[in-house]
């Protein structure tokens, strides 16, 4: 009789929850939460790290809604991306069949997890009436001049025939398919993020606290700030070089230049005499892939220019290099190598046989001696007048002295977001012989993919779109002459920039958001994701926060106010993926364990931030809990009078500490509790008032980790639907207060140590409670105890030999 079948409950639940619209938000003036997880990519069906996120997420909105706050849980998909146009091309299918069919499966096992998000925010970005707003919002960029096209050597991936952002260049190699990433000079559009890069860093400080101080420092690293300088190199025969660097203190050991093999520079600087080998070396140059031309360990090739160049300070002459460990687009594209003091100029100095001059005495050994820069602070030497100096303090005189300029630098670049793909936003640009770059009037849009008429793998090394040609060919918007649009599509990061502007009305149509949507729910309270985003998604929203602000589209600089992470599941401690073929099936665990113990299972595994190996968890356990939890609710008795106190103060002190870990995102540690109420609950009377209070406190709180069991619980003590409406149940302060006891503690009868300790204490906590004391280990020394004896709460008498 008494256990229920999880699954079987679904489908009434979920029907029960539309027909109430219990989980949608209201028009009410209350308090106010928007909570969104990063919304899911449709590849398929939602698979094991989709639970985890949106039970953390579910968890948090759940929580929120029932301490009163008018909560949006919002949903929607990020479907454009290459994935579709892969199976697409595999299957002979359409794109949209792949995802939109992928989108109902997902939506599908939302509804079937019993996910509270407010169905009404439901967007898509591959949908027509999203794009829309996506090209909208490029053309005011490009307006504003933050949206630019220039010549770049980019990242290509010769596999997926496309060019890649930097944040899709993992270790070299293409995100997706592994392949090596190549460069390739092609024309392409970027997004103007670099000038934003103080203000990304600034801005931090408004997230201190409640972001992971993992992500502010993965971003922060990511933009690179340094501060430096200028300086130029007079060259003999006219020209100058100019050099970016961070230590101008370590000027008078320079002892050559160095200028990137692939800047325009070099090969304008480049002798006759050594054009030649020069060439031979730019080539060669060109096949290594950004990481590889940093990496420290490789050996430093390089041509001589057949150049030289005055040193500022010292008038000596110093020789000018090309290299590949030089980049192009950082600083100036040109250094000067200072060999003591930077380990890979000292490495390009050995094999070039250059001269290495110490000018910081930073109390490490000589490196012409160990082939080891030295590469610290410390007091200049050899460095004319400035002998003696900080090297601290000597970079800003030198700078001073010789009349150059100080420097800030960023190592981020600027956002490249063309791609030459099919399944993206089209770029609403139009290219005129006469006009040049024409937007595409906002009246005219969307620019809408072609249905049809386009090959989606072009062997040309072309966009797919450049092959429909009915749909490239247009007249000029401004001058009616023949034009052509532009043929690539956005990166789906911006898709993904700002999407939950939309999630408040995704049916507005005067604009990409609904500035009264805005007003009521942006930003986003509370934030779920993973940490892989730190420098991809997260930055990108952030900035485009920032862009749209300063075009008076947003009122606000920051699009997250609080963030979790969550961990990944993994198996037997490796990630899962097909080709290792340890993928668990997310439909299976349900079918097997039902949808709440799968959830409860996500979240009681550790904190959320943690990895979850699932070979060392089994949903087995959470589903004997929760038919146990089931069946308190069916095992109640009419009061019979007056509560058990202790049985109530057990009751509100674990209410309380479940509140308190709800708060703190600790969502283990709440289940945790709930477990130990689960406990004193079985153990105490049926029949007294306080077992019923703590059952429906348990149904109520249940409901944020376990919907179907909670509702299934609230239904048979007699309620009527639904659980989640109910507050959040309240621990009353005066039965928190526990009163005190002093304890004694014996050793061998003798009395070493007193404790005051709640007069509940349990034996075991007194044990341990006793036994950890300064003064009883002290007493103890190296001696063994044999026995304890304890007496709650008042006395503790240890046998030690
Ligand atoms: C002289 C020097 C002496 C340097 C020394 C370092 C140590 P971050 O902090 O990463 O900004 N550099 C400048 N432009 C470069 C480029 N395009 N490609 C590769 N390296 C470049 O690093 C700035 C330092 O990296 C600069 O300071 C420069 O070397 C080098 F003891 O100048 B330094
Ligand atoms: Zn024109």
């Amino acid at each position: 009789e008494d256990a229920y079948d999880p699954n079987s409950v679904v489908d009434k639940w979920t029907a029960i929850w539309d027909e109430l619209g219990v989980y949608q938000a209201s028009d009410g003036d209350a308090a106010r939460s928007y909570v969104v997880s990063m919304f899911p990519y449709p590849s398929g069906d939602l698979h094991m790290g989709h639970a985890e996120v949106y039970s953390i997420s579910d968890a948090i909105a759940r929580y929120l809604r029932m301490r009163g706050q008018n909560v949006l849980n919002g949903i929607g998909w990020d479907s454009f991306g290459l994935p579709a146009e892969n199976a697409a091309r595999k299957r002979g299918l359409d794109p949209r069949e792949w995802t939109y069919a992928n989108i109902e499966t997902q939506a599908r096992s939302f509804r079937r997890l019993g996910v509270s998000f407010d169905w009404r925010t439901r967007l898509h970005t591959s949908d027509p009436e999203y794009y829309r707003w996506n090209q909208w919002l490029f053309l005011r960029l490009f307006a504003a001049g933050l949206a630019y096209r220039k010549a770049a050597a980019v990242n290509w991936c010769p596999n997926d025939q496309t060019v890649l952002a930097n944040e899709q260049v993992i270790g070299g190699r293409c995100e997706r398919c592994g392949a090596v990433v190549v460069q390739r000079p092609l024309t392409q559009w970027f997004f103007h993020t670099t000038g934003y890069a103080q203000r990304m860093l600034d801005d931090m400080a408004q997230l201190a606290g409640h972001w992971p101080n993992e992500i502010l420092a993965m971003q922060r690293n990511w933009i690179g700030r340094s501060v430096g300088a200028y300086l130029s190199f007079e060259l003999d025969g006219g020209d100058a070089v100019r050099v970016f660097t961070t230590r101008p203190d370590t000027l008078f050991g320079a002892t050559f230049l160095v200028v990137a093999v692939d800047a325009a520079l070099a090969a304008e600087l480049v002798s006759d005499g050594q054009r030649a080998a020069f060439e031979t070396y730019r080539e060669q140059a060109a096949t290594a892939t950004e990481l590889e031309r940093l990496a420290a360990d490789r050996p430093k090739t390089g041509v001589f220019l057949g150049r030289y160049a005055i040193h500022p300070a010292t008038g000596e002459r110093v020789p000018v290099y090309a290299a590949d460990y030089v980049l192009a687009h950082y600083g100036t594209g040109a250094i000067m190598a200072v060999p003591a003091h930077d380990q890979r100029d000292l490495d390009f100095a050995l094999v070039h046989a250059l001269p290495v001059r110490p000018v910081i005495d930073t109390g490490e050994p000589d490196p012409r001696e160990t082939d080891v820069a030295t590469e610290g602070e410390g007091r200049l030497i050899d460095s004319g007048e400035f002998t003696g100096m900080p090297s601290t303090e000597a970079g800003r005189a030198i700078v001073e002295r010789i009349g150059a300029e100080e420097a800030v630098t960023y190592r981020w670049r600027d956002w490249l977001i063309s791609r030459q793909r099919y399944w993206g936003t089209p770029i609403p640009i139009i290219h005129c012989d006469r006009c040049g770059l024409v937007p595409v009037p906002d009246g005219e849009l969307p620019v809408r993919l072609p249905d049809s008429g386009y090959v989606l793998r072009p062997t040309d090394g072309k966009s797919p779109l450049a092959s429909a040609t009915d749909w490239v060919n247009v007249d000029c918007p401004q001058c009616g002459g023949s034009a052509q649009r532009d043929t690539d599509t956005m990166d789906t990061f911006v898709d993904s920039s700002w999407y939950f502007l939309r999630y408040p009305n995704p049916t507005y149509e005067e604009g990409p958001f609904d500035p009264a949507g805005l007003a009521r729910w942006l930003p986003v309270d509370e934030y779920i994701g993973g940490r892989e985003h730190a420098t991809g998604h997260l930055m990108y929203a952030r900035w485009l926060t920032k862009a749209l602000h300063d075009l008076g589209l947003l009122p606000f600089t920051e699009p997250f106010t609080r963030l979790t992470n969550q961990g990944q599941v993994i198996m037997n401690g490796k990630a899962m993926s097909k080709t290792l073929g340890n993928l668990v099936n997310l439909q299976e665990q349900i079918a097997s364990y039902g949808p709440d113990a799968v959830r409860v299972t996500m979240v009681f595994a550790g904190p959320p931030e943690d990895d979850i190996d699932w070979a060392d968890v089994s949903p087995a356990g959470a589903v004997k809990w929760l038919s146990r939890v089931w069946r308190l609710s069916g095992s109640l008795l009419p009061s019979t009078g007056e509560s058990d106190g202790d049985l109530q103060r057990a009751v509100h002190r674990l209410i309380a500490e479940t509140t308190s870990a709800m708060d703190g995102r600790r969502f283990n540690v709440a289940i945790a509790r709930l477990m130990e109420l689960t406990t004193v609950l079985r153990k105490a009377s049926p029949s007294d008032p306080a077992t019923r209070e703590g059952v429906e406190a348990l149904a109520a709180m249940l409901s944020c980790f376990a919907p179907f069991t909670a509702e299934e619980m609230w239904e048979r003590l007699g309620h009527a639907p639904s659980v989640c409406r109910r507050p959040w149940p309240v621990a009353d302060p005066t039965l928190l207060v526990t009163d005190s006891a002093t304890c004694v503690i014996q050793i061998n009868g003798k009395v070493r140590d007193k404790l005051t300790v709640p007069a509940d204490v349990s034996e075991s906590r007194l044990r341990e409670l006793a036994l950890s004391t300064e003064r009883v280990r002290a007493a103890l020394g190296s001696s063994e105890v044999t026995r304890v004896v304890v007496r709650p709460p008042s006395l503790v008498n240890i046998v030690a030999a």
